[in-house]
């Protein structure tokens, strides 16, 4: 079976999400590290142009976003599951939530002044780390510091009513939403200590964050960019699903489209529509470095648009 190769780079709360679910399904996997900032020249021969952390590439294929990873390392190792039978829409709900709501508030706080000024390594750093964040928000409305942090501190308290109930948000086992509600507090905790003291007042979330911790990262092996693009280009894309194409927008499959995200970090992947199933989408495109790859979304949360052959 192919490897599993993570694109992504220590401080990304979005990868910290993918590194645990590896590590609850003891996955083995090769670890890429990727720039945090434009230019990424490498992670655009693969995607052609979602510029986005964390994503997966198996050979010739790139999963974008870390709600279809989780899709995806699900269908590759389905036990234990993210998606518990008995509540698998209130997981997804969830996580849903956590991954913008919880993650935006989260990140309004952590990083207002006094937390980003412990962050980077200089006056340079920080502010090319600033420019590069600014324009891939130009399009949302930007959280104040204080309505952050009151709604982070109501969110750690709902967070706190789940995980009194029972080990973890819905129930004994971890499940998709654990994964999406850890990764924006892991970023206060441990990324930004000096913000961390707002879990303090939830003893329960601090617990439940390090029964979360406890799983790991599964088995992880250094592989370098270059040595991915190459792999792409000597592979063949793996056969596509046999789902139904559900048209929503009428675009016919074959058609010259382009996907892009719905907010924050618009840089668009054109190809060829391949696939538009229930919950995710394909393109084929051809990179000069990268050969013939497929590159898939999830349908929600991305833009899909037909573009003049
Ligand atoms: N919906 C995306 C969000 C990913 C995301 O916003 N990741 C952050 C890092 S944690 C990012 O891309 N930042 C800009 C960058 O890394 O270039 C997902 O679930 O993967």
């Amino acid at each position: 079976m192919s490897d599993l190769i993570l694109h992504h780079y220590p401080t990304s709360p979005f990868s910290e999400k993918i590194r645990l679910v590896l590590g609850y399904k003891q996955l083995a996997w090769k670890s890429v590290i990727i720039p945090p900032i434009l230019p990424k020249p490498d992670v655009v021969a693969l995607t052609g142009g979602y510029r986005k952390t964390p994503f997966l590439q198996i050979g010739a294929d790139i999963y974008c976003d870390s709600a279809l990873i989780c899709d995806v390392l699900e269908h590759r190792q389905p036990a234990p599951t993210l998606y518990p039978a008995h509540n698998k829409g209130t997981a997804r709900v969830l996580a849903q939530w956590a991954d913008t709501t919880l993650f935006w508030a989260a990140m309004a706080y952590t990083l207002q002044p006094k937390g980003a000024a412990t962050m980077f390594e200089g006056p340079d750093v920080a502010k090319a780390f600033m420019e590069d964040r600014k324009a891939m928000r130009a399009n949302m409305t930007q959280l104040r510091t204080g309505d952050a942090t009151a709604a982070y501190r109501s969110y750690l308290r709902r967070l706190a009513n789940m995980v009194e109930e029972h080990p973890f948000l819905l129930g004994d086992a971890p499940c998709v939403a654990d994964f999406a509600a850890f990764h924006p507090l892991w970023f206060s905790r441990m990324r930004v200590p000096v913000m961390a003291g707002i879990l303090d007042a939830t003893p329960g979330v601090l617990a439940w964050m390090d029964r979360m911790a406890a799983l790991g990262h599964g088995t992880m092996q250094k592989f370098a960019a270059a040595d991915a693009v190459a792999l792409a280009a000597q592979s063949t894309p793996l056969p596509l699903s046999d789902e139904p194409f559900q048209d929503e927008h009428g675009i016919p499959l074959g058609s010259r489209v382009s996907i892009a995200a719905e907010s924050f970090g618009l840089e668009p992947t054109e190809g060829e529509l391949l696939a538009a199933t229930r919950m995710h989408y394909t393109l084929r495109r051809t990179d000069e470095r990268a050969g013939t790859v497929h590159v898939h979304f999830p349908r929600i949360g991305y833009v899909l648009r037909k573009l003049e052959p």
